[in-house]
């Protein structure tokens, strides 16, 4: 898949490009029945919320020898339309994944995700410089009703603002805090609503300003996330440095795979 001249501009002025249905129904479907076979591991990879202790976020999905590893994900992780999108907008051949998740957004339970930029904590990891991207994959259709995210169009070009320590849901992470997003707000363009069926997907910058509502609706609403980082451009020693799986070590640059479906595939045991 092959970005034109335009679409590279849209991206380094609004910071992110979307593309409709860009995985076919069949490839929905392998990825579905994987997150539910993951779902059921027990490991420290999946963060569970609420009293039925409903999985939140399932990570590293992208490596071979994960306990939450899944061949499905890292075919999706080597596509074109993944890592052939990633390398296209960094302008960077030697990509690496910081980390994979699907976020599954629970229907009615799922919460929300405050306000951020992902490089407010991805400098935290020791990594240097915001040339990072996240492709996120629509596993089933994203409405503002059932917690879609927002964008701020443009704010990637503020560069990383000061974080706040957010601890109001089960993921505690680094966010923006209110007078920093209410004086965004009303400098910059609306916000704009991720909206699409199962399939389509958005590549988005690291600093860019995002964040998404609870899920009020009666249907479950997952997305797989795909975090680039360029291997030049890999963390430093850090004190206390996160876990594996959210901050990847293997530094290996990712292969780019052939321009063909996801196909159905035994995970490792
Ligand atoms: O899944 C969501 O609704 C938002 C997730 C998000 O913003 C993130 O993982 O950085």
């Amino acid at each position: 898949m092959q970005l034109n001249k335009s679409q590279l501009e849209d991206f380094d002025h609004d910071g992110f490009l979307f593309f409709a249905n860009l995985f076919d129904n069949k490839e929905i479907e392998i990825l579905l029945s994987e997150v539910e076979r993951l779902a059921k591991i027990n490991a420290n990879s999946i963060v569970r919320e609420g009293d039925e202790q409903t999985p939140k976020i399932l990570l590293q999905v992208h490596e071979t020898d994960s306990a939450t590893a899944s061949e499905a994900f890292r075919q999706l992780a080597c596509s074109p339309r993944t890592l052939g999108l990633a390398r296209q907008v960094l302008r960077d051949d030697a990509l690496y994944l910081h980390h994979s998740k699907i976020n599954m957004k629970a229907a009615i339970e799922g919460s929300t995700w405050p306000w951020h930029q992902d490089f407010m904590s991805w400098k935290l990891d020791g990594i240097a410089r915001p040339d990072m991207v996240t492709v996120l994959v629509m596993l089933h259709e994203a409405t503002p009703m059932n917690g879609c995210l927002y964008f701020v169009p443009g704010t990637h070009r503020l560069n990383r603002l000061d974080p706040h320590y957010d601890t109001s849901t089960a993921y505690r992470f680094w966010a923006a805090d209110t007078a920093t997003m209410r004086e965004v707000m009303a400098k910059h363009a609306d916000p704009v609503a991720i909206t699409g069926h199962a399939g389509s997907a958005v590549v988005f910058h690291c600093n860019l300003l995002h964040a998404s509502g609870h899920n009020l609706s009666p249907v479950d609403r997952w997305h797989a996330f795909l975090s680039f980082n360029t291997v030049a451009n890999r963390p430093q020693k850090v004190d206390n440095p996160r876990p594996e799986y959210v901050r990847s070590t293997n530094w290996t640059p990712l292969i780019l795979g052939a321009d063909q479906p996801i196909v159905e595939s035994v995970a490792p045991a």
